[in-house]
């Protein structure tokens, strides 16, 4: 996506506005916020790992198939997040929390935990968090950051396989935090999808939800996504740019 820089400085002023105009505002984000974390994304690398279809180690059958095989996939991602820290993508969320108090909403799709550390508060993880983690049997659930896990963690209380706290395809979403989410982007005027494919449901749906309320749509993304086609303004570039751009816009 290669645009002239009147036309990149024309989309965000227009974005700008909007968001100058909101009076609430709900963002949904995905693992492109964190990708310049050094995060790796989901379909960025075809959507595998180790061979393996993302869709097949992240399921409950998956679990059940190759418990090895998932804890190691979700230990490495564990693993992995010690050494990341938010973005300036990140940051300027926390700053428009700031700006906006209860008039803001953040709903996230990741799991990496970065926007918590940053220091959203307002913050509905509706997939959950890698570093939680929770019995398989009982109602035991800890959470655990930066701690390495045996290959096959146990409960302390009742002795089954722990699992990692975060939905698996196939899986419900926590419904209280689900609902939260629907009822802030019902109630919002402006609504922020950033870096995310928005091909994963319900989550993605929340942006027809948006626009079906009459909010504006602002996309933040490396490419066209599904999303595209709802928004008011798409501004293709890193979120760890265009997110600050935006900020330091509505400062002046
Ligand atoms: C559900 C946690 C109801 C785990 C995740 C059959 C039966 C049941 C359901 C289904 C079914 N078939 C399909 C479904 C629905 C399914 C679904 O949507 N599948 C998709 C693949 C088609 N959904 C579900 O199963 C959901 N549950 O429907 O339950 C139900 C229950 C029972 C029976 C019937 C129905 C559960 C979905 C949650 C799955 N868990 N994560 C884990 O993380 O390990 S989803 C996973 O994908 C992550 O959470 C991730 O966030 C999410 C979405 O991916 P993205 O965040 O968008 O990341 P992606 O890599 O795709 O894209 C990155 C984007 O960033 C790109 O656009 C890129 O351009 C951009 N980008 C990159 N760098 C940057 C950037 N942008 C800006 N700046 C940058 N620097
Ligand atoms: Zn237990």
């Amino acid at each position: 996506m290669h645009h002239s820089i009147d036309e990149i400085e024309d989309r965000l002023d227009r974005a700008t506005n909007l968001l100058r105009q909101a009076k609430n505002v709900a963002v949904l984000t995905g693992a492109g916020i964190s990708a310049e974390s050094g995060v790796p994304t989901f379909r960025g690398g075809g959507g595998l790992w180790e061979g393996h279809p993302i869709e097949e180690v992240a399921t409950p059958e998956g679990f059940a198939r190759n418990p090895a095989l998932v804890w190691r996939f979700y230990n490495m991602r564990r693993e992995a997040l010690r050494q990341v820290l938010p973005n300036p993508g990140h940051l300027a969320l926390v700053a428009l929390e700031q700006r906006l108090r209860d008039r803001f909403t953040l709903i996230t799709q990741n799991v990496d935990g970065l926007h918590a550390i940053a220091g959203n508060q307002r913050l509905l993880e509706i997939h959950g968090r890698l570093s939680r983690v929770r019995c398989t049997s009982c109602e035991f659930s800890r959470d655990c950051p930066g701690e390495s896990l045996p290959a096959l963690p146990k409960c302390p209380d009742c002795g089954d396989l722990l699992r990692p706290d975060v939905v698996w395809f196939h899986e419900m979403l926590p419904q209280d935090i689900w609902r939260k989410a629907e009822l802030a982007v019902t109630r919002c005027d402006c609504f922020l999808v950033v870096g995310t494919s928005a091909v994963v449901y319900p989550a993605a749906g929340l942006v027809q939800t948006a626009r079906q309320h009459g909010a504006s749509v602002i996309e933040f993304n490396l490419e066209q996504t599904p999303a595209s086609a709802l928004a008011h303004v798409s501004l293709f570039g890193p979120s760890g740019k265009t997110l600050p751009e935006v900020m330091q816009r509505l400062r002046t």
